[in-house]
């Protein structure tokens, strides 16, 4: 544990220990956050869930569960030491290689001691007679706090859908968000997977391979391009360290967080061949990457005509790949533009159906009505299991943060707040909850880009807007209704420019019964928003209301 705050200040309740900040969450922005304020001077308090750290890459031990950005792109570089030592073995590591890399970052930096496991903030209320966070635990902590800092993560709080009669159910049931650390054995199993987003594609042929049956039970068909994962050529990891300075300068500059061409051309100013050669060169090569199929032509996400030409080229190979008719046309999808639900890479995706013990059926056609005690039944069957996965995904970058009962001025819930959708500014601050800051929030890139890129970017925004305040003598700092209003109509209006709002999908609240349906992360580039977030900066913090203390020292 911490040290409390030396410095006099206004604590709102009595023999509460103070610090300067608590950071909720000890996955990969948690840390940084953690090492960052420390490295100021600050006192900070970590709060985590999980017995360990790691966030992400501590819950989702599925089956296949890896990364699907390239190891080189997805790793830290705010430290050239830990950059230049970490040696990654695959294209894109698996879940156990990247909770090792987040512990050793953990235990490189000394971070452990500030932070408590197995815990959880349940509410953040700001007091405004003292300019202070009052922040609770599930196991009783309470802290008084000038900044909190939510580095609870885009794709955290896992959905188990709302089918009656799970509570019936006798044989084992899993969500691959919360995965048992001891693994789970399926041999000779008959097991059922609901859902075919990324968890899904990477955890399905795994358990076909175990498994004696499988039933998928496929709502949307997706977009799955191949992997191609592989281990890293020790001379290929070599050059990349040795240009790593330039290989992340262009990440941060480019519209994904990867460094990848800008492409120049219209996918429908080229003749049909040289789409069609440059559809192959992505889903052939070795060395490609998940966002390749979207930079191909500069209107792939804007134009529904651009669009179906790389959508019809998935579908062709998804024909071309799967032996039985029925099931190839089930696994095509059609209903939603290429890209505007969130890609996926799968090794042996498609490949798995062609199995006789793999069985998909269509949830769309014939949706799931109940879970009964030895399995499930559709509109049109009954289907027993010894097995259930649920791989049904999250309440995506607003359920971590709702999930906390965060009170600001007035009183007035976030989640209130926030109930016809999220309204930040930047993605990093809401008005009327000074000092509150969440990193990788709706509003800003997040989930459109490499998350590290991006959670490296707030983190160090963040810390250089509280040393500002410190600086200066100022106490709080919150962004102003305009400000937020023009940007969160800045997000909608940009995402409304592309095909994105399109489709229903989690970066639309869409997979959430009652959520409402507003397109949440920021398209508008990676490099663009981090200029607009130095800009704001340089000029004073424009939009933002920093002030000096209001309250006396040393009332309560
Ligand atoms: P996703 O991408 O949200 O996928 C969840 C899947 O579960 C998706 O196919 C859903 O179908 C399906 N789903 C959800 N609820 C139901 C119900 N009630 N019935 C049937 N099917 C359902 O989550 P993932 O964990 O795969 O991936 C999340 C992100 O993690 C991923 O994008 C990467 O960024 C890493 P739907 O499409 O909603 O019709």
């Amino acid at each position: 544990m911490t040290q409390t705050h030396q410095q006099p200040s206004n604590s709102a309740v009595k023999g509460v220990p103070e610090v300067d900040a608590v950071v909720v969450g000890a996955g990969m922005s948690g840390l940084y956050m953690l090492h960052k304020l420390r490295g100021m001077g600050l006192t900070v308090q970590v709060f985590e869930k999980g017995d360990g750290v790691g966030g992400t890459w501590f819950w989702n031990r599925y089956p296949g569960a890896r990364v699907d950005v390239k190891s080189m792109d997805y790793s830290f570089s705010f430290d050239s030491e830990l950059e230049q030592e970490w040696e990654w073995t695959e294209k894109y590591p698996p879940q156990d290689e990247l909770l090792r890399y987040v512990n050793h970052v953990a235990d490189r930096f000394d971070l452990r001691r500030d932070i408590k496991l197995e815990t959880t903030v349940t509410e953040a209320v700001f007091d405004e007679d003292v300019e202070r966070w009052h922040v609770r635990t599930d196991k009783g902590d309470q802290f008084s706090t000038q900044y909190v800092v939510m580095a609870t993560g885009c794709l955290s709080a896992s959905k188990v859908p709302e089918v009656p009669g799970l509570d019936l159910f006798r044989g084992r049931w899993f969500h691959t968000g919360h995965w048992p650390a001891q693994g789970v054995d399926f041999s000779g199993q008959r097991v059922a997977v609901i859902g075919t987003g990324s968890s899904g594609v990477q955890a399905i042929p795994l358990i076909a391979e175990q498994a004696a049956e499988l039933t998928v039970f496929q709502r949307t068909p997706n977009f799955v391009l191949p992997a191609r994962n592989h281990p890293i050529d020790p001379e290929h990891q070599r050059s990349v360290k040795e240009r790593y300075d330039e290989v992340r300068r262009a990440a941060r500059e480019s519209g994904f967080g990867i460094a990848v061409p800008t492409p120049t051309k219209s996918a429908l100013e080229v003749s049909p061949d040289e789409r069609q050669a440059r559809y192959e060169s992505v889903w052939y090569d070795e060395d490609n990457n998940l966002v390749d199929m979207l930079v191909s032509y500069n209107d792939m996400i804007t134009s529904q005509a651009a669009n179906d030409t790389a959508a019809q080229f998935v579908r062709d190979r998804i024909a071309e790949i799967v032996e039985d008719p029925e099931t190839a046309a089930a696994l095509q999808p059609h209903d939603h533009p290429f890209g505007t639900k969130r890609p996926c890479l799968g090794t042996n995706y498609y490949e798995t159906y062609n199995l006789p013990h793999v069985r998909l059926v269509n949830v769309r056609k014939t949706p799931i009505v109940e879970i009964t005690h030895r399995g499930l039944r559709t509109t049109q069957e009954e289907f027993e299991f010894d097995d259930l996965v649920f791989a049904t995904g999250f309440d995506a970058m607003t359920g971590a943060l709702t999930a906390v009962d965060i009170r600001g001025r007035g009183d007035v819930r976030l989640q209130d707040k926030w109930h016809a959708g999220p309204r930040t500014y930047l993605g990093i601050q809401v008005a009327g909850f000074p000092n509150l800051f969440t990193i990788t929030g709706p509003g800003s890139p997040s989930v459109l880009s490499n998350m590290v890129t991006s959670i490296e970017q707030h983190v160090e925004w963040v810390a250089d807007a509280i040393a500002s305040m410190r600086a200066g003598g100022l106490s709080t700092m919150e962004p102003t209704v305009e400000a937020e209003d023009e940007w969160t109509a800045h997000v909608d209006e940009v995402g409304h420019m592309t095909l994105y709002p399109t489709a229903d999908s989690w970066y639309m609240g869409s997979n959430v019964p009652g959520k409402p349906r507003v397109f949440m992360p920021y398209i508008g580039g990676v490099g663009v928003y981090r200029q607009k977030c130095d800009e704001v900066a340089a000029n004073g913090y424009e939009g933002f209301v920093r002030r000096p203390q209001q309250v006396p020292a040393g009332m309560s």
